[in-house]
């Protein structure tokens, strides 16, 4: 667009906002300025130089003001500090906690009752999956949105929405929300429409009249959900017609080649924006634009979109943060948080599903190989932006390695896969996984894992055993995948139940909307009763718990572990231990050293620090194992390490 058309849309624009009756301030108006021309430039990206192109950035804009007029005043305060700190979410305080709303706490007035727990943990950061009105039976999870302004009526109202942020912010804590952006459920208004025959709204979806173009698009589009739903359309009865539907067939995928569909979803945006939710994420953004031809995942005009709704951000709620729940291969996840000119521009944060993979790899082979090489071949990220650490989440582990790395390091990539699928599901000898294959796949090979952390990490088998031994080889495997995501850099993320260590829950099976979806296995209902024994010392629960808490609450004193600065990994000669550096604190480095193997395993840091021949372990406040310049670090045990000075030291700094 040259610079003469796009300052007339402008000024016509201000023009008609400024005479109108909306309530906007100098502060809006020179946001938009400062980011008029990088949305209209996306805009034409996207749309090319359409007939409609003036009216939908025209569109956007009034969309835009709306959105700002209904800002809360509290919320734009916290846009105005966080603008002015824009590190402020890389604070090495800031640990999230994922949960399903309902299985957690019932509904948002149970959540606000407990809120003490998650603070009594460490939490700052509370993820509610999706509570919005969802279809009855099948909804994914939530992940199938009927109506985006209407909580599901059993959890509660958008007013107690509003009271849960702002008790959050209260209490220094932080809310996020999912949007699920690429598809609704299909009693969505928008569906309904479509299905009654309305045109406007079928073109919200892909539908077509025939198998032809779907055809087309199936020649190159892979299957998530291959043995729910196979297949990336579902047939319409009433309309005789196709609607894409890559995931599940009531989750029909909405057309971002529509203009009118991304000026609705980004009105939607601030409108959960202005409920409270300070981050949010934003569900399967691989998959915002299709294209023949393609695996219809990543491309070009996914990036657009999000960089659309980053832009519009910085005018309406600069405050909110961005999460891209993008679980695709390596190289591709990283260009989320943007890229070039728009490195930072993007999305805030990332899902790590990278490192997250490469540690349960560590795990199962006992061996740092992969996961040096797997790491080493992504990007930093760029500045501002950080990663999501996390071990578990509600789905399943993918393994989405990249084939070069596992050659690299002299796997087969698919034997390797093969491996692992087995490994935890116990059927490899000498596993003592309890974990579940999900959508495994004939066609390609492909599996994923389902299986709450604890089951994966052998402690459901160790209890049917009724192995003590084995209890604490299990507890200690959970401990020391949580202790690496607390430090390694990025914002750690606490799945539900895991700090109890919540074994896999079967009982999906009874119910017939989930029994097809074994994902539900590490989904349970939240055990209350099982928290309570947090309190009672030497039960699973209170030794997982604590020791979780005190990394915590430990990280969060030092500076250091804050997402700013990267950890740097230390080369040791021993293949077993994982070892990095976080740099930057007042008191000098914080040495990780984590024993990833079941052996104990001496290593010398002396390569890399030369001039320190005493250490002190700061989260038992003890020296660790030592003989002369040799750490030994019992079998899936860590240090969180600084250089002891002699003295005996205390640690009640930390
Ligand atoms: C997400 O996951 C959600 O996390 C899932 O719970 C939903 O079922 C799904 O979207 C649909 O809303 O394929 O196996 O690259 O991997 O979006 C999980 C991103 C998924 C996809 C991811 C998706």
């Amino acid at each position: 667009m040259d610079k003469r058309q796009s300052d007339r849309i402008l000024s016509t624009v201000i023009d008609d906002l400024q005479g109108s009756d909306l309530k906007l301030d100098e502060r809006f108006f020179s946001r938009l300025g400062a980011q008029f021309s990088t949305i209209a430039e996306l805009l034409e990206r996207l749309y090319g130089k359409s007939v409609e192109f003036e009216s939908a950035v025209t569109q956007m804009l009034w969309r835009l003001a709306h959105s700002y007029e209904a800002r809360p005043e509290r919320m734009r305060l916290l846009d105005l500090q966080r603008e002015q700190h824009p590190a402020w979410l890389q604070d090495s305080r800031h640990a999230a906690y994922m949960a399903y709303l309902d299985r957690f706490a019932g509904d948002l007035a149970g959540l606000e009752e407990r809120i003490p727990y998650l603070r009594e943990l460490g939490i700052t950061i509370v993820h509610l999956m999706p509570f919005l009105k969802g279809p009855a039976g099948q909804s994914d999870g939530g992940y199938a949105v009927s109506n985006y302004r209407e909580v599901e009526p059993a959890f509660g109202t958008m007013d107690d929405l509003r009271r849960v942020a702002e008790g959050l912010h209260d209490e220094g804590m932080l809310l996020e929300v999912d949007l699920v952006v690429n598809h609704t459920s299909d009693e969505h208004d928008w569906a309904v429409r479509a299905r009654a025959g309305e045109k406007q709204y079928q073109e919200y979806f892909y539908m077509f009249d025939d198998r032809t173009i779907p055809d087309q698009f199936e020649q190159s589009m892979p299957e998530v959900f291959p043995d729910t739903s196979p297949g990336n359309f579902t047939y319409v009865s009433e309309l005789d017609k196709w609607v894409m539907t890559v995931f599940n067939d009531f989750q029909w995928d909405l057309n971002y080649s529509n203009c009118d569909v991304l000026v609705d979803m980004t009105e939607i945006l601030f409108f959960l924006a202005n409920c409270g939710a300070d981050i949010i994420r934003l569900d399967a953004v691989p998959f915002l634009w299709k294209r023949i031809g393609t695996n219809c995942q990543n491309q070009e005009e996914a990036h657009l979109i999000l960089r659309i709704f980053h832009a519009c951000a910085r005018v309406v709620a600069p405050g909110i943060a961005f999460v891209a729940e993008a679980i695709v291969a390596p190289m591709e996840i990283v260009r989320y948080l943007g890229e070039g000119e728009y490195a930072g521009r993007e999305c805030d944060t990332a899902y790590h599903a990278t490192m997250m993979v490469l540690l349960w790899d560590a795990l199962a082979t006992g061996n740092t190989r992969a996961f040096h090489q797997g790491l080493s071949s992504i990007p930093e990220t760029p500045p501002y932006t950080s990663w999501f650490t996390y071990i578990r989440c509600h789905d399943d582990i993918g393994l989405g390695y990249d084939d070069a790395d596992l050659h690299a390091v002299g796997y087969d990539p698919s034997l390797h896969r093969a491996f692992m699928v087995a490994y935890y599901t116990g059927r490899f000898s000498g596993s003592v996984s309890r974990g579940a294959p999900f959508m495994a796949n004939p066609k390609t090979g492909d599996a994923r894992i389902s299986g709450t952390s604890a089951s994966l990490v052998g402690l459901e088998y160790a209890i049917e055993q009724g192995d003590e031994e084995e209890i604490t080889k299990a507890i200690n495997k959970l401990v020391l995948l949580y202790s690496i995501c607390f430090s390694i850099g990025g914002i750690p993320i606490v799945y539900y139940g895991d700090e109890l260590a919540t074994l896999n829950d079967m009982s999906y099976l009874e119910d017939g909307d989930k029994l097809d979806d074994n994902r539900w296995m590490h989904r349970p209902v939240f055990d209350w009763a099982a928290a309570e024994r947090r309190n009672s010392p030497d039960t699973v629960e209170s030794r997982v718990f604590s020791r979780l808490q005190r990394l915590l609450q430990l990280r969060g004193s030092l500076p250091e572990f804050g997402s700013e600065i990267p950890a740097s990994m230390i080369d040791l000669a021993n293949e077993s231990v994982l070892a990095y550096e976080r740099r930057g604190g007042e008191k000098g480095s914080v040495v990780v050293a984590a024993n990833i193997s079941d052996r104990s395993q001496a290593v010398r840091l002396d390569g890399a620090y030369p001039a320190v021949n005493a250490w002190l372990d700061i989260v038992s406040c003890e020296a660790p194992q030592q003989f002369d310049d040799v750490l030994i670090i019992p079998a899936h045990g860590f240090y969180w390490l600084r250089p002891s000075h002699g003295e005996v030291e205390c640690c009640e700094d930390y």
